[in-house]
C-alpha cells in the first residue's frame, strides 16, 4: 500500500449491508468515498489484507480529564461520589492553559484512533481564563481542541456549552465554574468566529451543548435555540441530561418534571439532539425518548468509574432507540471496552445472557458495533456511518492472524473484538478521511506528542 493512493481493495470488509469480500474503496481529496464495490478485484488498487471495519464515532468527549484519569480513585470521605469526584474535577480544570489543553487533547486523540475512534465529539466547557476572564482571542480554547484535531487527524464535532448556574432555580455559579460561564449571545459569537477562521468540512463541524437543565434555564436555553436555527438548523446539540438521581429529584422540585421528560415537553427534540447519560428514566421517559429520534448518548466506562447507574438498555432497543459510545472522561479510550461495558452492565442487572441484540440478527457484537456506529453519526452530524458512498473513508484494518480474530468470518469477528479480550488490540491500521493516521500500531505523530503530553502532564501536577 501506498501512502498517497485514493483507493484500495478490501479483502473483507462490512458495509451497510453486511459482510463482503474484496471491496474496492475509492474517496476523493476530501476524504469522502466514491466508490464502494464489492466482489470486484481491481488490479491497481492497493490491497488491505485482513478485516475493514468502519472507524467509530466518540460522541461524548471533555479532552482535558483524560489528564486526570487515573487521580480520583482513592477514598477521602465514605460518601465519595459523583459530585466529590466533580470537585476534583474542578480543581484539575483551573489548571488547564492553552497550551497544556492542546498537549493534552492531541494525545488523547491519537490515543482514540489507535483504539478505532475516528471521529470525536467535544462537549467543551473551557472557554476563559483560571479567573474567569475571557481570553484575549474569542475560541481560544476552541481553536486548541480544532488544531489537536487536526494534527492527530481525527474528525471533529465541536461542542461549545452553554453554562449558567450552578443549579436550578438559577443558582449562581461556583467559584470552580467560572471558567466555563456565558450566554446565549455568546456561544453564537463563538460558532460565527470559529466558522470564519475555521470554516467546517467534512472532518470539522459545528453545534451547541447547553451542560444541563441544572445549569442552564428554561428561557436561556430558548434563546441558544432560536439563534441557532438562524446560524445552523441543522447543527447538533447535545446536552447531559440524567446522570445522577439528585438531579432528578432537584429536576423534579424546581421544575415539577423528569429531566427527560422535562426536556420532551418543553423543546422539539429531533434527530439533531444527543442526550448525554440518559441513565435514570421512567420506562414511559425511555419510550418516549426512542420515539424522538434522537440519541441516548451512552458513556459506559465513565458511568461505571462515577456510579451513575445503568441505562435502561433492554426497553430502549426493544423500542428502537438511537444510541452511540462516548468516552467522557477518558477512564477508558477503547471501542472494545466501551461495547462491551454495556451489555455487561445489561446482563449483570438482568441475570441473563445476550442481552443487547436486534430483531434480525442474534450477534450482540453486530448490533452493539452497527448501533453504536449509526448514533455516533447521527450524534456527530458528520458523514461517518459507515462504508458507503457520500460517507468520510474511516476505516480501522484488523489483523485477521490476531489470536483474537483468527479462523471467524462475518458477524463473529464483532463478537469476538468486543468480547474476546486476548493480547493487545487487533486493530493495526486507522484511516481518517481518506489517511492512513494508524499504521501497524503506530500513529505517525505519537513521538512528538508523548513528548509534549509529559511536559504538560509534569506542569499540571506539579502547580
Ligand atoms: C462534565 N461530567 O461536565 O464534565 C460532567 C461533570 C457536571 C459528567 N457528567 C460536571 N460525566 O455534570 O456538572
Ligand atoms: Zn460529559
Amino acid at each position: 500500500m501506498t501512502m498517497h493512493s485514493h483507493s484500495l481493495l478490501a479483502e473483507y470488509a462490512l458495509l451497510p449491508d453486511g459482510w463482503h469480500q474484496d471491496v474496492h474503496l475509492e474517496w476523493d481529496a476530501t476524504g469522502l468515498l466514491r466508490k464502494v464495490s464489492p466482489g470486484k478485484p481491481a488490479a491497481v488498487a492497493p490491497r488491505a489484507p485482513g478485516i475493514v471495519l468502519p472507524g467509530m464515532a466518540n460522541l461524548h468527549s471533555h479532552a482535558f480529564q483524560r489528564a486526570m484519569a487515573g487521580l480520583t480513585e482513592y477514598r477521602a470521605k465514605p460518601t465519595d461520589s459523583f459530585w466529590s469526584w466533580r470537585t476534583l474535577m474542578y480543581a484539575f480544570a483551573q489548571k488547564l492553559t492553552p497550551e497544556t489543553l492542546k498537549a493534552v487533547a492531541v494525545q488523547l486523540y491519537i490515543e482514540m484512533l489507535k483504539a478505532g475512534y475516528t471521529s470525536v465529539c467535544e462537549f467543551h466547557y473551557l472557554h476563559h481564563d483560571a479567573k474567569g476572564e475571557p481570553y484575549a482571542a474569542p475560541g481560544e480554547m476552541s481553536a486548541c481542541l480544532i488544531a489537536a484535531a487536526e494534527e492527530a487527524g481525527i474528525g471533529l464535532t465541536l461542542l461549545p456549552v452553554m453554562y449558567q448556574y450552578s443549579g436550578f432555580g438559577a443558582k449562581p455559579p461556583h467559584e470552580g465554574q467560572l471558567r466555563f460561564i456565558n450566554s446565549p449571545e455568546w456561544i453564537i459569537g463563538l460558532l460565527q468566529h470559529l466558522q470564519k477562521n475555521h470554516p467546517q468540512h467534512a472532518g470539522l463541524r459545528y453545534g451547541v451543548a447547553p451542560h444541563s437543565l441544572r445549569a442552564v434555564s428554561a428561557n436561556s436555553l430558548q434563546e441558544l435555540l432560536t439563534a441557532l436555527r438562524d446560524f445552523d438548523a441543522g447543527a447538533p446539540i447535545h446536552i447531559h441530561i440524567a446522570e445522577q438521581v439528585q438531579e432528578v429529584e432537584d429536576c423534579v422540585a424546581h421544575c415539577g418534571a423528569r429531566p427527560v421528560e422535562w426536556l420532551l415537553d418543553h423543546v422539539d427534540v429531533n434527530r439533531h439532539w444527543c442526550l448525554v447519560h440518559a441513565t435514570h428514566m421512567t420506562e414511559a421517559e425511555t419510550m418516549a425518548l426512542a420515539r424522538s429520534g434522537a440519541v441516548a448518548g451512552i458513556c459506559p466506562t465513565t458511568e461505571a468509574n462515577l456510579g451513575d447507574g445503568i441505562f435502561d438498555g433492554v426497553h430502549y432497543a426493544q423500542a428502537g432507540g438511537h444510541w452511540g459510545i462516548g468516552s467522557d472522561s477518558h477512564v477508558s479510550t477503547s471501542v472494545r471496552e466501551e461495547l462491551r461495558l454495556y451489555e455487561y452492565g445489561q446482563r449483570l442487572l438482568h441475570r441473563r445472557r445476550n442481552v443487547l441484540v436486534g430483531a434480525d440478527n442474534p450477534s450482540v457484537g453486530a448490533y452493539l458495533y452497527r448501533q453504536a456506529l449509526m448514533g455516533g453519526a447521527m450524534a456527530s452530524d458528520r458523514p461517518v456511518a459507515g462504508l458507503a458512498v457520500g460517507q468520510r473513508a474511516d476505516l480501522l484494518l484488523l489483523d485477521n492472524q490476531h489470536p483474537t480474530l483468527c479462523g471467524k468470518r462475518g458477524d463473529a469477528l464483532l463478537d469476538s473484538l468486543i468480547f474476546s479480550n486476548h493480547g493487545g488490540s487487533p486493530i493495526r491500521d486507522v484511516m481518517a478521511g481518506g489517511k492512513w493516521v494508524v499504521r501497524h500500531g503506530q500513529h505517525s505523530a505519537e513521538e512528538t506528542s508523548n513528548t509534549a503530553y509529559q511536559r504538560a502532564l509534569r506542569g499540571l501536577l506539579s502547580s
